[in-house]
């Protein structure tokens, strides 16, 4: 059965003097003004680039699903509602990651202890970072997992005292008894790297909750993920069908799709090209429907492609991957280095609110 996908691509600084030529995408800062249908059927792929203003006229020949990917590449996403806070997503926002982890590659022990997690927290708010990502296990290529009674112990505390102060607070974790612990500590959102797939009780415990989740792609385990990544078409179609189907499997658990957010996993079971061809195709990706999240802060791509340079010297790559984040429209991204990427953002924010309004 053919399957067809439409990549918003041409983006252009304002919709000035463009009328019809250019739409927004998902009520987000970026404007498009062609879009890639993408054909698969079976190994077979065609592609064909369509002004945005001949869209309307080709949809019907798209089908229901391509329709339904045209109106939720343009509809705007709601904000997202993170217990006192709401998170407006017509703009990028910033995700702090704070790792109690002591094997944390890029905090390697500085983070290990509660205290100090939760400084690095504060310190991350107030540069500006609208959620602050708390893990207790590394999900890091060739990582071993933690047990649970260890992760929640450690995620705990830091949770609550951020929560306590007034910061939105997602956890990063893959196990049902820690979602459960920590959102009854304060946490808003859970960001499950496994999209509920390692915990079968993890979708009971969300269904009973009204928390935002991010699902995220990833291919096989963070012990053996990096051994030879392989997939069996183009990897931007393979981790969109794979996505959808985890929204869709959400759902069927009840999990209402506005709750659902959405993540490519760069570095989850991937090699540099893969990560390259996620990164340059994510618009892809509104299709979907769902706010898009990403994380590339610091990964193994950006020391590939620098002469291998070590996680604590990757942050000109990083602000590179987050900026080409933005363009597309990524509404949340997810970094190590809060007051750089914030202001990478703001400063690209003013170049379009230039390119706006200088007439
Ligand atoms: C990601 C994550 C990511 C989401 C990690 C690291 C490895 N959660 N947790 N997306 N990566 N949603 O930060 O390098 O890319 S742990």
């Amino acid at each position: 059965m053919e399957r067809v996908y439409l990549r918003p691509t041409a983006f252009v600084d304002s919709p000035v003097g463009l009328d019809e030529a250019a739409q927004r995408l998902a009520g987000g800062l970026t404007w498009f003004s062609a879009v890639e249908i993408i054909r698969r059927n079976g190994a077979t792929v065609t592609r064909e680039f369509v002004p945005v203003g001949d869209i309307g006229a080709r949809l019907p020949e798209l089908g229901e699903a391509g329709g339904i990917a045209w109106q939720r590449l343009t509809e705007p996403r709601a904000p997202l509602p993170l217990r006192e806070r709401t998170v407006p997503l017509d703009q990028p926002q910033v995700m702090g990651i704070v790792n109690v982890t002591p094997d944390s590659f890029s905090d390697a022990g500085k983070l290990s202890e509660a205290a100090a997690a939760i400084d690095a927290g504060h310190a991350m708010a107030a540069a500006g970072a609208a959620i602050i990502d708390v893990g207790g296990e590394s999900t890091r290529p060739g990582a071993q997992p933690v047990w649970e009674g260890d992760e929640t112990e450690r995620v705990t505390p830091v949770v609550r005292a951020l929560a306590t102060a007034g910061t939105a607070v997602s956890v990063d974790t893959r196990k049902a008894v820690v979602m459960a612990v920590a959102l009854e500590a304060g946490a808003a959102m859970i960001n499950d790297v496994s999209a509920l797939t390692f915990d079968n009780r993890s979708a009971e415990v969300l269904r009973e909750k009204t928390c935002p989740v991010v699902l995220m792609h990833h291919q096989g385990s963070p012990e053996t993920m990096q051994q030879n990544p392989t997939y069996d078409g183009p990897v931007l179609l393979e981790v969109y069908d794979w996505l959808e189907a985890r929204i869709e499997a959400a759902v069927a658990a009840g999990i209402a799709r506005d709750r659902i957010v959405i993540d490519p996993g760069i570095g989850f079971g991937k090699n540099v090209q893969h990560n390259l061809e996620l990164m340059n195709g994510l618009a892809l990706f509104h299709g979907l429907g769902c706010p898009l999240l990403l994380g590339a802060s610091r990964k193994r791509t950006i020391g590939a492609l620098s002469n291998e340079a070590p996680p604590d010297q990757r942050l000109g790559g990083s602000l590179t991957l987050a900026l080409k984040a933005a363009e597309q429209g990524a509404q949340i991204i997810r970094v190590h280095d809060v007051f750089e990427t914030v202001q990478a953002l703001r400063v690209w924010r003013g170049l379009r609110d230039a390119a706006l309004t200088a007439r």
